[in-house]
Formats: structure tokens, C-alpha cells, sequence
């Protein structure tokens, strides 16, 4: 069946159900952007001009909220606790019901066990029949749930699997074999998805999916009025739980206090915070569309370095603030921070924000160091003599958003066998004689060892399209993340197994005594001092992520769309 857009969100806000704090809140904010929704359905519609969309049966199951799982969240929405989750799921539910398809939303095992078909409260029993699903939408919660009451055949149909991921999972972490040899293992499991099953918040490591939230848009008229109304001294501290003001905070919030009126929206029951100084004006929490008047007269929105890479900065600089925020010298991670010990990923965190940082950066965006006083002190008189204007990426708009899943669920694929690419009928650039393909296999970009794969090659169903590869190859101790960065692309995760080949590295001129096949997640690559190289054995530990210092890598990279890097160019 073909889907069809929907601009009514009253069936879905009657399956997100009742009776919890955190139904409430994902209710309030569906209703709240019912006409953002509404409006880029109507744009997407257009835009895509009558193409066949699949209609898919689609579960969601939203493991950290059922009871089963102990959902701690729901009683401290009202309290400082995470929204952004809630945030991220809810519109993931409007994504998904404005795209068209068939929804069915399970909060607790119970649910869950009544979609799968699974008979309630007997433990580990399979599922027999087929999937009644294409798709199921969870979390890390959801996983160990299905894994209990599903017992094998979760293995048989994982790949219909989605986990929505704020921080993400590399490959090294997510194949349990791996895992377990190499000292990657974590709490959260070691599920052998493909990595690109693992959604995230931001767009954090490319071997995982990108999928985000919405922030709230601003037509024409409302940003001008906006500008119009700034006050140029008002600053707003991001951090509604004390705790996050706690320590270390008073020389900086005393400079920012020297030039501005500095307001908070923390949450307390009866008395102030003691952590919060007397000469913040605190709101206490907020509605989410009263934090956002707010926002809309404050010039600054301050980060204090925790929490990291929510929501609040995106909706913040969307209200035309500047969001100020520390640098993380040395950067923060698994290795080195609390927050981080035992998520499954080596990520280096580069300051409370690197979204912000890297995608946005000035003059929305400022991050400096905290310590340095004179730094900071000059920051904040930068920030009261700039002017910028409201600022969304469009990855980050209702519309952004709807193309990004609509283009994830036509074209990703994780229940086909991937063939490796094994390159035929190719020869050297230039070589004399033989069947010549019509043109080179890689064409090399100026300046860098970069080639692009020819668009005469082709690859049965490959998404992104195979015209959107570009190789290159990494410094010694570099990862493709970095490597594809550095050259104006991103890496490709699902083009690793176009260039794990020999004939790549031939076309590169890599010297290889020696060829070898192995299963280490920094695979493709080779060592310039003894010239051995090394392909992957392991599909599944194929990472952008991966690096090492004693070796060059293959890293597949590909082109993107300005504001929505999820997608190549001919991605659509
Ligand atoms: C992040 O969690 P948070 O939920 O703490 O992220 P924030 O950026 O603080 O804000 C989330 C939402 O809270 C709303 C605001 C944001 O959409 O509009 N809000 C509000 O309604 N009223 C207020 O007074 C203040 C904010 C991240 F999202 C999680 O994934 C992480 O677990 C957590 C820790 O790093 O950080």
C-alpha cells in the first residue's frame, strides 16, 4: 500500500495513551507543533512529487518508559529530570504518523507481548509465526525486553530493528565477540545489529543513523519581532536541576553577572535553590512554550557543561539567542568522565555541545574556555555588541526531519544480504589495451590522495547511491570520521564494502607485500613501514569510528546536503 501524509495528529495523540507525567509532556508538545507538522507535510508532499512511498507496519516500543523497566524518567519530568528523550520520542511518533504509515505504540511487556503476538507472562517464548511488523522502533530497555519475552527469534528478526540511541553505539562495541576479546564489552549489550541500526539525538559518529528531534520554527514576521524585542543583557542559564549549578560555577557566573541580568529556570519545590546565587532571577522549570518566550527576549543562553548535547541550545539560537558554552580540554569520554564510563563509545566530547560547535559555531555558537577569565569576560562583551538572527538547521525542522525517516524507511535495508562488491572487468587509469571501462574507476580529486568510484560501476540497491563515494586515505592515528571531515565529507559506513577490496587498494598505489583478512574494526587499511595490508573479514566492524596509530586506513566517504548531512546528494 502506498503511504499517504497525514496532517491530523488526533488518532496518534489517542494511541500515545494517559495516566503519566511523561504522556503528558510528549502529548503537550504534539499538540504544541501540530501546525509545523501539518505545514512541512504539505511542503515534503510536494517536493517529492507523487513518488511511491511503501506503507510499512510499524511498532514502537518505548522500553524506558514501561514500568518494566523501572521508568524513572516519568516522575521527574515536573522535576529537572531528562526531557530530552521525551522529546526525541515524541516526535518520532509524529514523524512516523505524519509520513503515513501504520502505527501501533506499546509502553509496557504487556503491550508489547499483545503486538508480537506472543502469549503474556510466559517468559522466554518465541515468536512462531512472521513478524507482524516491517519495522520496530526501541530502545536499549526495549532490546532486553523483546530479548526475554521474543527468546531466539529476535535473532531471526532483527533486522526489522531500530534503537533509538542518544549518544550512539560504534561497531566495536555493538559485536559481542569482538567485544568480549578486544575490552569493548558494556552494560548495554552487544546486540550484532548493523551500526546503522542505532539512531541518534545529533548527528554523532556516521556509523550510526541519524535520526533527532524537531525544535520550533519561526516564520518571517515572528523573527523580526524577535529581533526587535532582544534584551540586549538578559542571559538565561541552561540547567533546570541544581545539581547542574553546583561547584566551580561562581567566578564565571560573577563576570556574566558584572554585564548581565542572569536568569535561570531551575526547578525547587518550596525553597530556592542554595546552589542557585541570589541574583539570579529564577522561574523555576517551565512549560517548554514559556521557556521559549523566554528565550525569545534573552541575548545568551549560557551552558554551565552539563547537561550535554540536548535539546535546549538547538531551541535557544532557534530564538535567535547566542548559546555560550565551555571547551573540554582534554575532551570528555568514556575514558575519562563519569557521564561517559561504559557507553558504548569511544567518542571524544570536545565541549558541552560539539554539535553546536562544529555544524553551527559562530556567531550562534561560541565555546571558550571557562578558566581563562579574560577569555570569558570578552566573550560575553562580544556576545552583547552581536547581532544574529533566529537560526534552525534545517536537519532540525519538522520538514528536515520528515525527509531524513522518509528516506530511511524507503531505502535502508538491513534484511538483504549485502554481498561484498567484488569489482570486475576494471583496469588501470591510462593501461593499454584489454576490455577498458569506459572511464576510471576512481577519479582523483586535486590535492589528496581522494578518488570518486566512476557511475558506470554499479551496485545492485545500493543506498546511498554508489555516484556518492568519494576514498580517501587517513593520516596515520586518524579515524574516516576525521579523515571524510577534513575533506568537506562525511563518512559512509555503507560504503565499506565497495572499497574492501584489492583492487582499492591497488588503485591507491598502496605497496602490500602482504594482503591479509582480518576481523579488526579499523579494516580496511595498511602500514606504510611494513607495508602489509589488511582487509575486513567482519561486515558488521566496518566503523567510521575506528583508528590507530600505526596505520592508514580506507575511509569511504560521501557528499551531503548542506543542512541535512544525512543525505547525499542524489540520496532522495
Ligand atoms: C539531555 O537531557 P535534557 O532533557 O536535560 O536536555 P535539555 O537540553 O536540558 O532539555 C530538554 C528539554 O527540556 C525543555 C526544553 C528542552 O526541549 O524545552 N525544558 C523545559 O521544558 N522547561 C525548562 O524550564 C527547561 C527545559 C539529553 F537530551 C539527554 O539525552 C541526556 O541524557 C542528558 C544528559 O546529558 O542531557
Amino acid at each position: 500500500r502506498q503511504a499517504a501524509f497525514r496532517t491530523d495528529l488526533s488518532v496518534l495523540l489517542d494511541q500515545v495513551g494517559a495516566g503519566k507525567e511523561s504522556l503528558s509532556f510528549m502529548k503537550r508538545r504534539i499538540r504544541r507543533l501540530a501546525q509545523q507538522w501539518a505545514a512541512a507535510a504539505n511542503r515534503l508532499d510536494a517536493k517529492l512529487e507523487q513518488r511511491w512511498r511503501d506503507q510499512k507496519k510499524i511498532l514502537v516500543h518505548v522500553g524506558f518508559l514501561t514500568e518494566e523497566s523501572g521508568d524513572v524518567f516519568s516522575p521527574k519530568v515536573l522535576k529537572g529530570g531528562p526531557l530530552g528523550e521525551m522529546v526525541q520520542w515524541a516526535d518520532i511518533l509524529t514523524a512516523l504518523h505524519v509520513l503515513g504509515h501504520n502505527l501501533k505504540i506499546s509502553m509496557s511487556v504487556k503491550e508489547l507481548q499483545g503486538f508480537l503476538g506472543v502469549p503474556p507472562g510466559r517468559g522466554s517464548c518465541p515468536l512462531t509465526g512472521p513478524l507482524p511488523f516491517d519495522l520496530i522502533y526501541t530502545d536499549y530497555h526495549g532490546m532486553q525486553q523483546m530479548k526475554q519475552h521474543m527468546g531466539l527469534s529476535l535473532k531471526k528478526h532483527k533486522c526489522h530493528i531500530r534503537v533509538i540511541d542518544t549518544f550512539g553505539t560504534e561497531p566495536a562495541y555493538n559485536h559481542e565477540e569482538y567485544a568480549t576479546l578486544h575490552g569493548y564489552r558494556t552494560n548495554w549489550g552487544y546486540w550484532n545489529l548493523n551500526a546503522r541500526q542505532y539512531m541518534t539525538m545529533f548527528p554523532h559518529t556516521p556509523d550510526n543513523s541519524f535520526m533527532g528531534f524537531v525544535s520550533e520554527e519561526l516564520n518571517e514576521t515572528e523573527k523580526k519581532s524577535i529581533q526587535q524585542n532582544k534584551v540586549n543583557n538578559m542571559a538565561v542559564v541552561y540547567g533546570k536541576e541544581a545539581s547542574m549549578w553546583k561547584q566551580g560555577k561562581d567566578g564565571f557566573l560573577q563576570i556574566l553577572h558584572n554585564y548581565m541580568e542572569v536568569h535561570g529556570t531551575v526547578y525547587y519545590e518550596t525553597q530556592r535553590p542554595p546552589e542557585v546565587p541570589a541574583f539570579v532571577k529564577n522561574h523555576g522549570l517551565l512549560p517548554q512554550h514559556e521557556l521559549q518566550q523566554l528565550l525569545r527576549k534573552a541575548k545568551l543562553f549560557i551552558g554551565f557543561g552539563f547537561p550535554y548535547e540536548g535539546p535546549a541550545p538547538l531551541e535557544a539560537i532557534a530564538n535567535g539567542c547566542i548559546f555560550l558554552q565551555p571547551k573540554f580540554t582534554p575532551p570528555h569520554s568514556s575514558l575519562n568522565h563519569e557521564f561517559f564510563r561504559g557507553k558504548p563509545t569511544s567518542r571524544e566530547v570536545s565541549s558541552q555541545h560539539p554539535y553546536a560547535e562544529q555544524y553551527i559555531g559562530r556567531p550562534h555558537v561560541m565555546t571558550v574556555d571557562y578558566n581563562n577569565s579574560l577569555e570569558f569576560d570578552s566573550a560575553i562583551r562580544e556576545i552583547m555588541r552581536t547581532q544574529v538572527e533566529p537560526y534552525l538547521p534545517y536537519e532540525y525542522t519538522c520538514e528536515g526531519m520528515l525527509e531524513r525517516v522518509h528516506a530511511y524507511i524507503q531505502h535502508q535495508d538491513f534484511c538483504s544480504l549485502e554481498p561484498p562488491f567484488v569489482p570486475t572487468n576494471l583496469s588501470r587509469p591510462g593501461s593499454a589495451g584489454g576490455s577498458r571501462v569506459p572511464g576510471p574507476l576512481f577519479v582523483p580529486l586535486p590535492n589528496s590522495t581522494a578518488l570518486g568510484w566512476a557511475s558506470n560501476v554499479t551496485a545492485p540497491a545500493a543506498w546511498p547511491p554508489l555516484s556518492s563515494l568519494r576514498l580517501l586515505v587517513s593520516q596515520e592515528g586518524q579515524s574516516c570520521v576525521e579523515t571524510c571531515r577534513s575533506e568537506g565529507f562525511i563518512c559512509e559506513p555503507a560504503h565499506f564494502r565497495f572499497i574492501n577490496n584489492k583492487e582499492a587498494l591497488r588503485r591507491l598505489e598502496v605497496q602490500c607485500d602482504v594482503v591479509d583478512s582480518e576481523v579488526n574494526h579499523i579494516l580496511p587499511a595498511f602500514s606504510v613501514l611494513r607495508r602489509e595490508c589488511g582487509l575486513q573479514r567482519e561486515p558488521l566492524l566496518f566503523s567510521c569510528a575506528g583508528y590507530s596509530p600505526k596505520y592508514r586506513r580506507l575511509c569511504p566517504c560521501r557528499d551531503f546536503r548542506r543542512g541535512q548531512v544525512a543525505l547525499c546528494r542524489d540520496c532522495l
